[in-house]
């Protein structure tokens, strides 16, 4: 093991989350929150469409954050050496915002080959029962893929604004207290959600998905990030790192590869793209 305890491996497979492990000092994640309000003021407001997914191809901040050697030692623990970063979103709620993320399961509309993908969801600010922080429901990670309904909600975070179309009992869900720089992880199949934020600053959380090298994409082609180890695989692209913020050839080949993966994740529908007009989430 080199990070986790047996125990929190347990619980992973058991309970689908581990509730809380530190990642990175607090002093990081004040810095990398700083950089990406820096960013923000800079081009006029908060991150938008696209921007919110990937970013890590087009901050070297982000990009080292999701090569973290301690992040990635507790990955290691739950799936092994040979690790892809397959995709980053920002789940940003502003201040005094109705937005919200409703109960769902992330493999819903993803088109992974196997269920072994795991969420290290880092907050960038403290995440609380007062800004909206992330619930589960316990061991739902076993029940397997579960009926969604899209809503397309205008406040809903996701996507397409799914809901699970199960009856999701409230009273039973687990809330993540986290502090900047202190990250939950989470199976792909467990039930989860969070409120809006009432309170009067930011709560911002940057989610990592990762997987094993042995994971392919179903729907299409795909890229992905080599964080450790070696790909036997090479299912996914391999993505170079960005040298500077926005760099030119980086932020080209960002565009190709979220407009490819918001084909796989919008099929079925008539919406192509995040930043497309008919994509009501409150992503845009
Ligand atoms: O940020 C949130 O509250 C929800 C995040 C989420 O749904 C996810 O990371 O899969």
């Amino acid at each position: 093991m080199k990070l986790l305890t047996q125990d929190q491996v347990e619980q992973y497979r058991r309970d689908g989350f581990v509730p809380k492990v530190r990642v990175m000092s607090v002093e990081q994640a004040n810095e990398a929150r700083a950089l990406l309000e820096d960013y923000e003021r800079r081009s006029g407001g908060p991150l938008r469409g696209n921007l919110r997914h990937k970013a890590h191809l087009l901050f070297p901040f982000l990009s080292e954050i999701v090569r973290g050697s301690r992040l990635l030692d507790a990955i290691e623990d739950l799936y092994g050496p040979d690790l892809l970063c397959w995709n980053t979103n920002f789940f940003i709620k502003e201040a005094r915002n109705p937005a919200f993320v409703s109960w769902h399961q992330d493999a819903t509309y993803w088109g992974l080959s196997s269920p072994d993908v795991v969420t290290a969801w880092i907050a960038l600010t403290p995440s609380t029962m007062e800004n909206g922080a992330m619930g589960v429901i316990p061991g739902s990670h076993l029940q397997k893929q579960l009926p969604h309904r899209d809503t397309f909600d205008q406040n809903n975070l996701l996507t397409r604004g799914q809901e699970v179309a199960v009856e999701v009992e409230p009273s039973k869900a687990v809330y993540f207290t986290l502090e900047p720089g202190e990250a939950s992880l989470h199976h792909v199949l467990l039930v989860h959600g969070s409120p809006p934020n009432p309170s009067g600053d930011r709560r911002i959380g940057f989610a990592i998905r990762y997987i094993p090298t042995s994971v392919r994409q179903l729907h299409g082609e795909e890229s992905a990030t080599l964080v450790r180890g070696t790909d036997r695989y090479n299912y996914f692209g391999h993505e170079p790192a960005p040298q500077a913020e926005m760099e030119p050839r980086m932020v080209a080949l960002h565009k190709e590869i979220a407009e490819r993966n918001a084909k796989i994740l919008y099929r079925g529908t008539n919406i192509h793209s995040y930043d497309d007009p008919a994509a009501k989430g409150a992503y845009r």
